[in-house]
């Protein structure tokens, strides 16, 4: 495959709600989407890269410079079999996992349109409905999280995680469990908590939650095996994994029992896919993060979430749930049972709204 052109876009899109973790507030996402066109099939990429450099250093600015300055350069000067020999083309740039991640995954939809085959069974998938849980950002009132908790239950959605950081955690969680005493619940932190908090983290096994994610720092390894050494509740780890090597490490030092897998902060399919063979050979269950997606980083993240390893409920909800209007057709909905059906078109299965996303535009530039 031969990629001769890769357009980069930001669009600018205001979330129905805001939505506030331990690192701040969004209200408005901007976002990175490449097209690319390969083969004489277009696919499309959607950058994770947040508006600040909260959750990890990657923003908006850096992700266009590395894709425009040191990974375009690469990708447009070689000849691949399939896209799968893109992320080891990008070995030698160091980080910039979402950028990279954002051309690779574009790469690999027009690779599933030039086959006229589902992104999902091109990947290896084998799932065709994949269950969904939501994720809930810290609330203003303990009355208005349970408002947001119970339209998501009665929505149909398999697992609740709530954002906490100190001085919302103890309460949210002990008020959820005693009008929920049986729902799949867990928390995310964002690394929110030091070495001192390890008291009141193990305050949270009495609420039975399902994991607790990231509650330590986000490039601190060692510390997560210090509190998992304490807890039976499982950690999950998200910020800490960005590659294989972070990811035996973890498992191996006895880090964390589950893995959050987001195609961002791993660089992309490839390397999604490896780091889910790996967990599966440790019986480490995998779940799909979500980064606030537009519908073209939702459809990937449904794409990867039909490998086998993905055993629990993910962030993958429908599009309603963050947009007025989605840019893909058709948008993503979840079922009564709290699922999503896989799509069956080729390529990542929805179609790119060309007008909405040009109007949403506020800066563009082409590639050859
Ligand atoms: O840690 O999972 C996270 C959103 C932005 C940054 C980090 C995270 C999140 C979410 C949102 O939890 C999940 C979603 O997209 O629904
Ligand atoms: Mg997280």
């Amino acid at each position: 495959m031969r990629i001769r052109k890769a357009t980069l876009r930001e669009i600018q899109m205001p979330l129905l709600a805001p939505f506030e973790t331990s690192m701040g507030v969004t209200t408005v996402r901007r976002i990175l989407l490449v097209e690319v066109e390969g083969d004489g099939a277009i696919g499309w990429g959607e950058c994770t890269a947040g508006e600040d450099p909260f959750y990890s250093y990657e923003t908006v600015e850096t992700a266009w410079h590395t894709l425009r300055d040191f990974a375009w350069p690469v990708v447009r000067a070689r000849e691949y079999a399939s896209a799968t020999e893109i992320w080891d083309s990008l070995a030698h740039i160091r980080g910039h996992n979402m950028a990279r991640a954002a051309l690779e995954t574009a790469a690999w939809d027009a690779e599933a349109r030039a086959k006229n085959l589902p992104l999902w069974k091109l990947l290896g998938g084998v799932r065709e409905e994949i269950p969904c849980g939501v994720s809930i950002g810290i609330k203003a009132s303990l009355d208005q999280l349970l408002l947001a908790v119970n339209a998501e239950l009665l929505a149909g959605y398999q697992r609740i995680k709530i954002k906490v950081k100190p001085g919302w955690d103890e309460k949210p969680v002990e008020m959820l469990r005693q009008h929920h005493p049986l729902i799949k619940l867990m928390v995310d932190a964002n690394s929110a908590y030091r070495r001192e908090d390890f008291p009141l983290l193990k305050g949270l096994e009495r609420f039975f939650l399902m994991m607790i994610e990231q509650p330590l720092g986000y490039d601190d390894l060692y510390a997560h095996v210090e509190l998992q050494r304490q807890l039976s509740t499982p950690i999950c780890l998200d910020e800490c994994i960005h590659s294989e090597a972070h990811a035996r490490a973890a498992i191996e030092m006895g880090a964390c029992k589950i893995i959050n897998m987001k195609l961002g902060r791993v660089g992309g399919h490839t390397a999604a896919r490896r780091i889910h063979d790996l967990c599966k050979q440790a019986s480490v269950p995998n779940w799909c993060g979500g980064m606030l997606e537009s519908g073209i980083g939702r459809a990937h993240n449904i794409a990867m979430s039909t490998l086998e390893n993905f055993t629990l409920p993910g962030d993958v909800s429908a599009s309603k749930r963050y947009w007025a209007e989605d840019i893909i057709e058709p948008a993503v909905t979840v079922t009564a049972q709290g699922t999503i059906r896989v799509p069956s078109g080729p390529g990542i299965g929805f179609e790119p709204k060309r007008e909405m996303i040009e109007k949403l535009t506020v800066r563009k530039e082409v590639l050859t």
